[in-house]
């Protein structure tokens, strides 16, 4: 079987399925392109022009959920809770971790203190509602779920800042403990390039966004 995943280096969606692909310790390729300056051949396979991309033996698959789920479903062994309610139950969560992949989004462009304050209390908000439900060190317990990977390169890419937003953790320290060890995981690190802190940090920079050179004093 030949798997080739399309990627952008800074994409937090294509992470979900690389680190999938990591923990699986599948064979694949990937090949990135510039979102800035799609090519031909990427916008005939993805109906959204959107990475990522999983072309299984030449078959495009797009949207990093439905990717997780194929390449779940063919693993020799699922993340998903096998008690049907629990699956259903994790599964009722992507929606909300996906609402802090488009906070990280917004903070990335919060071009004031003001704006990024407010980008902050939303992930909060969200945080509060995940604090209640995992018992730790991942969602559903000792071992590694598919919620895990869904959620794992926001944590990721929340670790690499911070330092600039303390206290963003206080009211919620499962979380915490839960976005560390999602970090840690080599997964999760193998599923970007060598470089990305640096790149992340220059988006940030790029963008003009607010954090990234000032600190969030604790509210
Ligand atoms: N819901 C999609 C989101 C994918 C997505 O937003 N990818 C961004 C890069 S992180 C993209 O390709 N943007 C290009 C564009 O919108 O033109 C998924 O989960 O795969």
């Amino acid at each position: 079987m030949s798997i080739k995943l399309v990627s952008f280096k800074l994409c937090p969606f294509v992470h979900r399925a690389a680190t999938l692909l990591q923990h699986n310790q599948s064979a694949y390729e990937i090949s990135y392109i510039d979102l800035e300056n799609k090519p031909d051949w990427f916008l005939e396979i993805s109906p959204l022009g959107k990475v990522p991309v999983l072309c299984v033996n030449g078959d495009p698959l797009f949207e990093s959920i439905a990717i997780l789920e194929y390449l779940d479903e063919t693993a020799s062994h699922s993340l998903h809770p096998a008690d049907p309610f629990r699956k259903a139950r994790n599964r009722a969560f992507v929606g909300i971790i996906d609402s802090l992949f488009g906070a990280n989004y917004r903070l990335s462009r919060a071009a004031d203190e003001a704006a990024t304050r407010a980008v902050v209390e939303d992930i909060q908000k969200v945080f509060l509602l995940l604090e209640k439900e995992q018992p730790g060190p991942f969602f559903n317990g000792a071992e590694l779920a598919f919620l895990d990977v869904v959620a794992a390169p926001f944590f990721y890419r929340l670790e690499l800042i911070r330092d600039r937003l303390p206290g963003i953790y206080a009211p919620t320290p499962a979380v915490e403990r839960w976005s560390t060890n999602l970090a840690q995981l080599e997964a999760v690190k193998a599923g970007v390039v060598g470089d990305f802190s640096d790149l992340y940090q220059n988006y940030l920079a790029k963008n003009q966004a607010w954090i990234s050179t000032n600190t969030l004093a604790a509210g």
